[in-house]
């Protein structure tokens, strides 16, 4: 999978040559490419922002840079290959797991940072008339939640790492899977409950004995158990109107 991220600020995104998605980097299954957008400008102070029309607050970034850069992006990398693009904004679709799964099928993602008061309103439209190959390309608004951030890096720094690990062959990925399918935080859509390691006891504190007794079925029964309770306390949002049947 290609990755182009599109921003002012690269060094917010060197943290993903770290960890997990650094391997998948360094192993060569995920090519990411950071570009900045200054570098699609043609004054002489790079200038990328502009006041916005209708007045108001803060700046806006302008779309020419913007053209530029995606359209040199969508030329960059295999033309057979279809192109996500991914606006990060806080009046976006709520990023969900669902999206990251499917987005980590796909060959190429773009993702566009915007700055300021957000990216001028005439891009995403204009983005939607571009092909990439012989195809449409697809861009997505996507919001990461209700709070607000300065700009879309961080938001990129987390769908990265979401749709990073689901790619195949990402280290790690064959047992996570297991647990996104069917384990608790999966499709079954409970939260996880709590879990231990050694020591036995720990500040006067023992680890539950269902899990150091041996029956895996009754270990499986507990940590159902668990979820549920912290699903319907935390989350009863997740919970709906289910009932709760017994296992
Ligand atoms: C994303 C951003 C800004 C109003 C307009 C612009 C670009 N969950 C999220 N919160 N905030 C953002 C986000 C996501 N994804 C986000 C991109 C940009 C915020 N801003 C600042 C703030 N308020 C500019």
């Amino acid at each position: 999978m290609r990755i182009d991220v599109i921003t002012i600020f690269g060094e917010y995104l060197a943290p993903l040559r770290l960890s997990l998605v650094g391997r998948a980097i360094a192993d060569g299954l995920i090519d990411l490419e950071v570009h900045d957008l200054r570098d699609f400008t043609h004054d002489r102070h790079r200038t990328v922002d502009d006041a916005p029309y209708g007045g108001g607050p803060g700046m806006v970034m302008k779309p020419d840079p913007w053209g530029e850069a995606l359209r040199a992006v969508l030329l960059a990398g295999d033309p057979a290959d279809p192109v996500r693009i991914v606006v990060p904004t806080p009046s976006g679709q709520r990023f969900t797991q669902a999206m990251a799964t499917e987005w980590s099928a796909d060959p190429r993602l773009v993702f566009a940072c915007g700055r300021y008061e957000g990216i001028d309103g005439r891009v995403v439209p204009w983005a939607r008339t571009r092909r990439a190959g012989d195809r449409p390309v697809v861009v997505e608004e996507v919001s990461l939640g209700d709070y607000v951030l300065n700009g879309a890096e961080a938001a990129v720094l987390v769908m990265v790492e979401a749709v990073a690990r689901l790619v195949p062959g990402v280290i790690g990925n064959e047992a996570s899977h297991a647990d996104d399918s069917f384990a608790p935080g999966g499709m079954e859509r409970l939260l996880e409950g709590p879990v231990y390691t050694r020591p036995p006891v720990w500040e006067g504190m023992a680890v539950p004995e269902v899990l150091t007794s041996g029956d895996h079925a009754a270990v499986a029964r507990w940590r159902h158990e668990q979820a549920v309770t912290r699903t319907r306390q935390m989350r009863p949002d997740l919970w709906g109107d289910r009932d709760d049947p017994p296992r």
